[in-house]
């Protein structure tokens, strides 16, 4: 793709099935290649600076690419630092001239109140491989909570208009989406969100061995909706839930 060098605006969504992508840009320029406006669910509160940036599947990123750090000429390349031969490279810029640019990116970018978790129900949902029966931990397959996937099964009843706070632990890679309200990621094992949690969400990057606490706040539609997790061979092999809202 030729640029012109100036800033320009990217949705990135990673549609892949199941691989993770660890975005760069080569030549990196100083202070940062990534300039994070938005996230799944719209802007962030302001921007944030990434040198790369981790995507799982699911996950959506706002970013600007200001295309004038680099001389007119250079060949810019989006690189994957997870992936190897063909799947380390991604996509060519060529800044190929000169522009006025009279973009600018604001320092406050919306508004984002924090969900009020002083009386939340705490759920934990455990994202692991194995079914547990009562003949012991069974090693196949990918569940939630020790159990496969039964559109019959709900396993748990929010009310509409209160705020919860799910605990999301995983053992192996597991983006984890959950439908219907966007969260805000409170904490990742006990410590801060990560760089690119923040604002409002809907899938999370969970890495091995982690764990998340999550605010939500479901409004508007009672029924049934899924949480899952978006590496679709995991979500296919039963690693779903139900939940259902009600007034
Ligand atoms: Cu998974």
């Amino acid at each position: 793709m030729e640029v012109a060098a100036v800033r320009h605006r990217f949705r990135l969504l990673n549609a892949s099935n199941a691989r993770r992508y660890e975005l760069a840009l080569e030549p990196a320029p100083r202070g940062g290649s990534f300039t994070q406006i938005g996230s799944d669910q719209g802007l962030l509160a302001a921007p944030l600076r990434h040198t790369t940036l981790p995507i799982a599947p699911a996950e959506r990123f706002d970013v600007v690419i200001d295309f004038s750090r680099w001389p007119v000429g250079t060949k810019v390349t989006l690189t994957n630092l997870a992936g190897q031969g063909g799947t380390g490279e991604i996509m060519r810029f060529v800044v190929a001239r000169k522009a006025t640019d009279d973009s600018r990116i604001p320092a406050r970018l919306s508004t984002i109140e924090p969900l009020s978790t002083d009386s939340a129900t705490r759920r934990p949902w455990m994202f692991r491989k194995g079914r547990v029966t009562s003949m012991g931990t069974d090693t196949a397959g990918w569940v939630v909570n020790g159990r496969e996937f039964d559109p019959r099964r709900v396993d748990a009843a929010p009310r509409l208009g209160e705020v919860e706070v799910w605990r999301l632990a995983t053992d192996a890679y597991h983006p984890v989406h959950i439908h219907l309200s966007p969260f805000q990621v409170l904490s990742r094992n006990g410590g801060p969100p990560g760089p690119t949690d923040h604002g409002w969400k809907d899938t999370i990057d969970l890495r091995p061995k982690q764990y998340a606490d999550v605010a939500i706040r479901f409004d508007d539609y009672a029924g049934r909706y899924l949480l899952h997790c978006h590496n679709l061979e995991h979500e296919d092999m039963a690693m779903m839930a139900t939940f259902r809202t009600s007034r």
